[in-house]
């Protein structure tokens, strides 16, 4: 079967009846990923000049934005342009909470907001190192932002002029990941958590699940043998459409694609439709023990 579900949606702002807002949620939850191909995050005639790579800050990969504080990172524009950048940016951060409480109402006021992307560099051929290559399959945990069993939930739009996708590949379900590499995931060492977040190279507490996660990141990331031969459904988002996913539990890889927004959500696993779902749940089940 596809992991990847279509809705009709095409405001932003519509809530769904609510079964279908349920089985939206579902569907979200048992790691699929929403497409919304009528979705489009339109920009006004004065924001089009701003899909340009030159709006990055020398070094940086992404133009950043906290909704929560109204602050933009990583750009190099100042003055009237920043200011409106700003508002293009923040525009899309809320746009993206308001779908979210429409396909999943259940979520509420435990929905919390991460930060704002907005991704101006084409994807395919960047340098980096294996364990930041995006365009390998991997479950999304952060190194310096531990987030003690919190879920992951991005929404992407491709905002791309030219007309092209943005070209993904879809993984294996994450129980099957999870059971080849959790065996391999060495045991954290005791006191790290707290030396990690004294010496400021984490915000917070790394938990035992964030230890997991981070690993199994990392493991898949650099097991060639893996990437080459795990099972995957290719697709390629065309401009100007929208689709979310859990990114902690569904394997996924960005393989070519330019102009890209994208917010990150985090909910409290207790906050679920159906909380079995979450990576904390599954891996709890195959360690026998609490994790966060
Ligand atoms: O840039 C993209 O299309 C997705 C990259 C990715 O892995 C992510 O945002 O979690
Ligand atoms: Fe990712």
């Amino acid at each position: 079967m596809s992991p990847i579900i279509t809705l009709d949606a095409a405001r932003w702002e519509a809530p769904l009846a609510p079964a279908a807002a349920a089985a939206a949620t579902r569907d979200l939850e048992a790691g699929n990923v929403l497409f919304l191909p009528q979705l489009k995050f339109a920009l006004a005639a004065e924001e089009q000049r701003f899909l340009s790579p030159q709006w990055l800050a020398r070094g940086a990969k992404n133009v950043s934005y906290d909704p929560r504080s109204s602050t933009l990172a990583h750009t190099s524009a100042d003055g009237a342009d920043r200011e409106q950048l700003s508002a293009m940016i923040a525009r899309y951060a809320s746009h993206a909470q308001q779908l979210i409480l429409n396909l999943c109402p259940h979520y509420g006021q435990h929905l919390k907001y991460g930060l704002t992307s907005f991704r101006p560099v084409e994807t395919r051929g960047r340098e980096t190192s294996r364990k930041k290559d995006d365009t390998r399959l991997h479950v999304d945990a952060f190194a310096s932002r531990p987030n003690q069993g919190l879920r992951i939930l991005r929404v992407f739009s491709n905002i791309n002029p030219r007309n092209e996708p943005r070209v993904w590949e879809i993984g294996e379900p994450f129980d099957a990941m999870a059971g080849k590499f959790a065996a391999r995931v060495p045991p954290q060492v005791p006191g790290s958590a707290w030396l990690l977040e004294k010496l400021g190279i984490t915000k917070g507490r790394r938990s035992a699940y964030d230890h997991v996660m981070l690993n199994l990141h990392d493991k898949a990331k650099l097991d060639d043998g893996y990437q080459q031969a795990t099972p995957r459904t290719h697709f390629e988002f065309p401009a100007q459409t929208t689709w979310l996913v859990f990114t902690d539990r569904v394997m996924h890889a960005a393989l070519a694609g330019q102009f890209l927004l994208e917010q990150t959500f985090y909910l409290p696993v207790a906050a679920m439709q159906d909380e079995r779902y979450a990576p904390l749940r599954i891996l709890e089940q195959i360690y026998r023990r609490r994790l966060a």
